[in-house]
Parts: C-alpha cells; structure tokens; sequence
C-alpha cells in the first residue's frame, strides 16, 4: 500500500511537469531492454532511479531514430501510457 501511494505521489509529480498537448509519433524504433522492460537504467529493479530518467524525458517527441529509453509502447512520446507500463512493473526485479 505504501509503494503504491509513493508511486502515485511520483506519478502527479511528473504529471505536473508536463506542458501542452503532444500529437502522437508514428513508426519509431523500438528500444525493449532484454530482461525488465521498464529498467530503464538496467540496475535490476524498477525504481524510484527509473522514474527519474523517465521524468527527464517526460512529454518529449521523438524527433530522431534515438527515440527515449522511457518510451515502453514505442509512440515516439513519454506520457502516461508509458508511465502505466511503468506502474504495471513498479518494485519488479530481475
Ligand atoms: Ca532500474
Ligand atoms: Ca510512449
């Protein structure tokens, strides 16, 4: 219950820093880890450390073949349908 409300305090956080609407990106390019899909700094489990990078590249567009490490569902953007995925592999370890 506790990580739960700390990941949604986290989650409002990074949902007050977002800025304007964002048009979704087609055709990117995928970037999956090999073991735990939201590691994204593949440290082993899915932390408060993920969630930082996420909210560094929060709201951003694609506007390259680099695409972010945050983005899970490959749209070209960092929104909450990426945080979700997060949400779903919170505290997970590998
Ligand atoms: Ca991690
Ligand atoms: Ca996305």
């Amino acid at each position: 219950m506790e990580k739960l409300v700390l990941f949604l305090v986290i989650s409002i956080f990074i949902i007050g820093c977002q800025t304007g609407e964002k048009e979704d990106v087609v055709g990117t390019v995928s970037f999956v880890g090999p073991t735990l899909q939201a590691d994204i700094n593949g440290d082993g489990i899915v932390d408060a450390n993920d969630i930082k990078i996420m909210a560094s590249e929060w709201g951003k567009e694609q506007i390259d073949d680099e695409g972010f490490r945050s983005d899970f569902n490959n749209d070209g953007i960092v929104d909450l349908k990426d945080l979700a995925v997060m949400a779903d592999h919170w505290l997970e370890e590998k």
